[in-house]
């Protein structure tokens, strides 16, 4: 039986620690972080996802400004929308929630968005500079998987760790997370060969492809930590990850549940990467 990593717990942790920071902060100069976020179209899982991200604003103490545009909105409205927010001293940071309609090129929106106001570290110079190892922002999703691991307190050095999915968003940042920290990573991807011979041999695997119980017990060794990035909706409309979560559970040692897991550390380090934007600009430096 493995131990279940609570994402629940750990980001109220990591709120927590928002929110008193953000208390002293407004105490000192009277203002607080504010969050625009973008919602383009009817995306049921997007509205979901903002309305949790519109929730943990006020349960840190931030403002949120939400937009949210029609489906057949331009790229030029778009552009607009982030130009007048990019201008906007009041904002601190900015989100577009991915998946935007087809007619708008997400990349031309990532560009877009002012460096310092990229709370998702989405945009090419700080993608840049997690690279290199010099942020000020780590992407919200790995960030907050290393957070989970942190909370095992099983440590990373040294350790064989596999990532399953190669995407911008989670895969190729969350390699680059792990091996700042020493891990000797390898990602999979579609055209790895004999993945289970892979993955079998990772102490630490993390799973993000998008596929519902994707990840069998044959695929895992025993006492390996299991972090699961997937967030699949079954037809019967319940949540499920990338991993057959009845099935490993029995053999590993750590694992994190859908929902429950990832999906709620993804929006507090959003709340973190918020904080951070916001004392950046107002040069407090602390
Ligand atoms: N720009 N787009 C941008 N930034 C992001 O960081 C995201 N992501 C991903 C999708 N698009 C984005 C999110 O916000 C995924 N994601 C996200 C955020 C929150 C949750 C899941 C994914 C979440 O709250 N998950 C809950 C269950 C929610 C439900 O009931 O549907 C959980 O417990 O896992």
């Amino acid at each position: 039986m493995a131990n279940i990593i609570d994402g629940k717990q750990v980001s109220a942790n990591v709120k927590e620690q928002v929110r008193q920071e953000t208390e002293i902060l407004f105490e000192k100069y009277g203002k607080r972080p504010a969050l625009a976020v973008v919602i383009v179209g009817n995306n049921p899982a997007s509205r979901v996802y903002v309305n949790n991200k519109k929730k943990a604003c006020e349960t840190v103490g931030f403002q949120s400004f939400e937009y949210a545009l029609p489906e057949d909105t331009s790229q030029e409205e778009l552009l607009e929308l982030v130009q007048t927010l990019n201008e906007d001293k009041n904002i601190n940071g900015i989100l577009v929630q991915l998946p935007v309609p087809k007619q708008i090129d997400d990349k031309a929106i990532i560009n877009a968005i002012s460096s310092e106001k990229d709370v998702d570290a989405f945009h090419p110079e700080n993608v840049g500079k997690i690279m290199i190892g010099d942020y000020a922002f780590l992407p919200c999703t790995p960030a907050g998987v290393m957070e989970l691991i942190h909370a095992t307190g099983i440590e990373i050095a040294g350790k064989k760790c596999v990532v399953i999915g190669r995407s911008n968003i989670v895969g190729k940042p969350m390699a680059m997370l792990l091996l700042h920290e020493s891990g000797t990573v390898t990602i999979c991807h579609s055209r790895t060969q004999d993945l289970p011979s892979v993955t079998r041999e990772a102490d630490i695997l993390i799973v993000a492809i998008g596929k519902a119980n994707f990840v069998t017990a044959d695929m895992v060794k025993t006492g390996a930590v299991v972090i699961d990035v997937g967030m699949n909706r079954l037809e019967n409309g319940k949540l499920c990850g990338d991993v057959n979560f009845a099935e490993v559970e029995s053999k590993v040692s750590w694992i994190t549940p859908v929902p429950g897991g990832v999906g709620p550390m993804t929006i507090a380090m959003l709340m973190k990467n918020t904080l951070t934007a916001f004392k950046k600009q107002n040069l407090f430096f602390e």
